[in-house]
């Protein structure tokens, strides 16, 4: 991925290819329509680790991090969720401290889990609350200057979905960490949520992909097998309306991806259109796909079909950087995409969701 330029493609500078949100989108779905895990790693890379260095590091960090991270040569992990706190990241228990012996140190404590990458991350992107401020803050931990003891990233084993990305814990015990390795200036959740934007707009690409896969797969098995009077079974309504049911999902899902793509590139998306369609886009790809599953029968349950594959991929989509239900929940959120609904819809969905600001 480093040698083709499609690590932190969007990131101008830095060995990076500089390219648009809609480009970068249409990228990510090319790699998750090969498997979610091959997405999840170039996810947390660009988006998630890169794109925060870019928009929060220091010049110096940047210029340490971001060449070697382009070409693929350091590999980058992003440890926000805690074994207490997934869905409320805000809740969490680590903790970074002024070191007890190393000036210019501090000690972070604590465990972050379901961590993509970690087990063969060099730089590791951590949360953590700030000792005496008590707010959230970001940390460069390098694998490499941990001493023996202070930084564990055993990998979770036996995954029933996501099996080609690795997974892992961050265990942190009194690691010492140069006050020059913390983002400076952004404090809060805003830090970690602002890097989740990016990867969150790509994710919502990226099922798409995936969807579409599922749709070739199932349309070819459909035509080859036959069932009753040897007709192949893409020959009955009930199949083919599984298969344009899928279809128009997928179309949708790209196309709401484009527009909020092109506002992003415009400097004019915001953050609710971007739960808006990872949250949709994620649970049509995942109910379509366990739909396109029936064809198969009991095929479906052979990892040679793909099928079953990428049905439990699109589960762990639907969950993580914030499952579909969370991204429903904020009320301020639903006024504020109503407000925004022009822009959104833009030619895709015509008058529709303007008409629903009349309830609000
Ligand atoms: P709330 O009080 O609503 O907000 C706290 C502060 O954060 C700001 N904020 C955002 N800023 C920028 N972009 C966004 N999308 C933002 N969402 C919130 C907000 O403005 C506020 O700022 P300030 O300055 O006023 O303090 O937060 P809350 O604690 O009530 O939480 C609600 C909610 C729903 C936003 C949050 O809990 C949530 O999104 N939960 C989901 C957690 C999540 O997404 N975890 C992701 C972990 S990383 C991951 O899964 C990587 S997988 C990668 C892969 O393998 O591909
Ligand atoms: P919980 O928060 O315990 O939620 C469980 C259920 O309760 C969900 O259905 C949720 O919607 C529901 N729920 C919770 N609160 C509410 C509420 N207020 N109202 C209604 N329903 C609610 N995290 C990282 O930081 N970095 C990574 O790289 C990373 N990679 C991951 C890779 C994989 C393969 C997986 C599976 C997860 C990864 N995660 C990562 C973690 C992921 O972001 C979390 O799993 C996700 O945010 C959900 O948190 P949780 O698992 O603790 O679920």
């Amino acid at each position: 991925m480093g040698e083709l330029g499609l690590l932190g493609s969007t990131i101008n500078g830095y060995g990076c290819a500089g390219v648009s949100n809609v480009a970068s989108g249409l990228i990510t779905k090319a790699v998750e329509r090969v498997d979610s895990g091959y997405r999840s790693g170039m996810s947390v890379q660009s988006s998630l680790v890169m794109g925060g260095i870019d928009e929060f590091g220091t010049q110096e960090q940047k210029d340490k991090y971001l060449p070697q991270m382009a070409k693929g040569k350091l590999l980058g992990a992003f440890g926000l969720t805690e074994p207490n706190h997934g869905s409320d990241p805000g809740s969490m228990e680590t903790t970074a401290k002024p070191h007890p012996t190393k000036k210019g140190y501090f000690s972070i404590s604590g465990a972050k889990t379901w961590i993509t990458n970690s087990p063969i991350a060099d730089v590791l992107l951590v949360w953590a609350k700030l000792h005496g401020t008590g707010k959230i803050r970001g940390f460069l931990i390098e694998r490499s200057e941990c001493p023996p003891g202070t930084l564990e990233t055993p990998a979770i084993k036996n995954k029933n979905g996501l099996r080609a990305s690795l997974t892992g814990m961050i265990q942190l015990d009194e690691c010492p960490v140069p006050e020059a390795n913390m983002f400076p200036d952004v404090e809060g959740l805003r830090g970690p949520f602002s890097c989740l934007n990016s990867a969150r707009f790509g994710i919502a690409w990226g099922v798409t992909g995936a969807l579409e896969d599922c749709i070739s797969r199932a349309r070819t098995y459909a035509l080859e097998r036959k069932q009753f009077k040897g007709n192949p079974i893409a020959k009955y309504q009930l199949v083919q309306k599984k298969l344009a049911d899928a279809t128009t999902d997928a179309a949708m899902g790209t196309l709401a991806a484009i527009q909020v793509g092109r506002l992003k590139d415009k400097g004019e998306a915001v953050p609710e259109m971007i739960s808006m369609i990872k949250r949709q886009n994620c649970d049509r790809a995942l109910h379509n796909a366990r739909v396109l599953q029936e064809i198969f029968g009991g095929n479906a349950v052979s990892d040679e079909y793909g099928i079953g594959r990428h049905v439990a991929n699109l589960f762990v989509t639907q969950t993580y950087e914030g499952q579909s239900d969370i991204h429903s929940t904020s009320p301020l959120s639903v006024r504020r995409v109503l407000r925004e609904a022009d822009k959104l819809s833009g030619l895709i969905l015509g008058r529709a969701i303007t008409g629903l600001q009349a309830f609000v």
